[in-house]
């Protein structure tokens, strides 16, 4: 394994070490979710063709006023590898990814990973998110808080906030994750397929935890690989106060639901 790759081990048993992704990124699908991205779109597909020249990609957009679909539909007719879904209205990031993901699972595709448009994650480094599926781990996580990873241009009030909001859902939900928080991840199929993704409703980047969470409480093997976060140079960013509500308080019913089940099976075992 090359040198910085090395993130720690979360939770659950890791497989047998067969490699599911081949070493130009066959059998995988990169989701990129497309809100008005026209100018960055083009680049993170050439970066990623360039560092992976076999990958699959899907394109989810969200009939960007700017025209983003219509130059993801230009870039897929001279890319058999590229493929473009679109949806009517800006419908969220959670749901975006639930479309994509159904796509994947039902044309096959063994690993399904999530990454933004904007350039924060790194193409260049989708392979160590690769090579640790391959050692079989379930869920692949790029992490912006194990060591070895990095930020890059983000105001300081981001990354408080971001940093804040990891250690929040780290102790309300006991989860082992550093950056429970990232979009930039690798699902086994068999991941998705167990999550009942039709009954999940988050929305903004409490997503990302809803499923990190779903993952760890089914046993998967999580592990977190350092990453070099590039905040975005072109666009605007949809991150707003309604998104950081909602993880809020999803985040505390959850913490809550996981001590009231403590709780009880704690009485069960007493009463047994
Ligand atoms: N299809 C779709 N894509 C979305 C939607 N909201 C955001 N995106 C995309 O999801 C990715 C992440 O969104 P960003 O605006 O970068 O959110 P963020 O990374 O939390 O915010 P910044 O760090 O400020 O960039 C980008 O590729 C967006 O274009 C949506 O409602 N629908
Ligand atoms: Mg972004």
């Amino acid at each position: 394994m090359a040198a910085g790759t090395d993130g720690p081990d979360t939770s659950g048993d890791r497989h047998g070490t067969t490699a599911v992704v081949g070493p130009g990124g066959d059998g995988a699908l990169v989701i990129i979710p497309t809100y008005n991205e026209r100018e960055n779109l083009p680049k993170i597909l050439e970066r990623l063709r360039a560092a992976l020249d076999s990958v699959a990609v899907l394109v989810v957009d969200d009939g960007s006023p700017d025209g983003t679909g219509e130059v993801a539909d230009e870039i897929a007719a001279a890319d058999d590898l590229v493929h473009v879904l679109h949806r009517s209205e800006k419908n969220g990031l959670g749901t975006a990814y639930v479309e994509g993901f159904e796509w994947g699972l039902s044309r096959g595709y063994r690993v399904l990973v999530e990454m933004d448009a904007d350039g924060s994650h790194r193409p260049e480094q989708l392979h160590r998110l690769l090579d640790r599926v391959n050692q079989g781990y379930d869920l692949v996580i790029g992490s912006r808080y194990v060591p070895g990873g990095a930020l890059v241009n983000w105001p300081i009030q981001r990354e408080l906030l971001s940093k804040g909001a990891n250690t929040y859902a780290r102790l309300a939900l006991g989860a082992p994750i550093h950056d429970i928080t990232a979009g930039y991840r690798a699902y086994r199929r068999e991941v998705l397929e167990k999550l009942d993704l039709d009954s999940i409703e988050s929305h903004g980047y409490v997503f990302q935890i809803d499923l990190a969470w779903r993952t760890v409480q089914e046993g998967f093997a999580v592990a977190e690989v350092p990453i070099t976060f590039v905040e975005r140079e072109i666009g605007e960013s949809k991150m707003s106060g309604s998104v950081m509500g909602e993880a809020f308080t999803k985040v505390a019913r959850w913490g809550l639901q996981r001590r009231v089940e403590q709780v009880r099976s704690a009485l069960r075992r007493r009463q047994g």
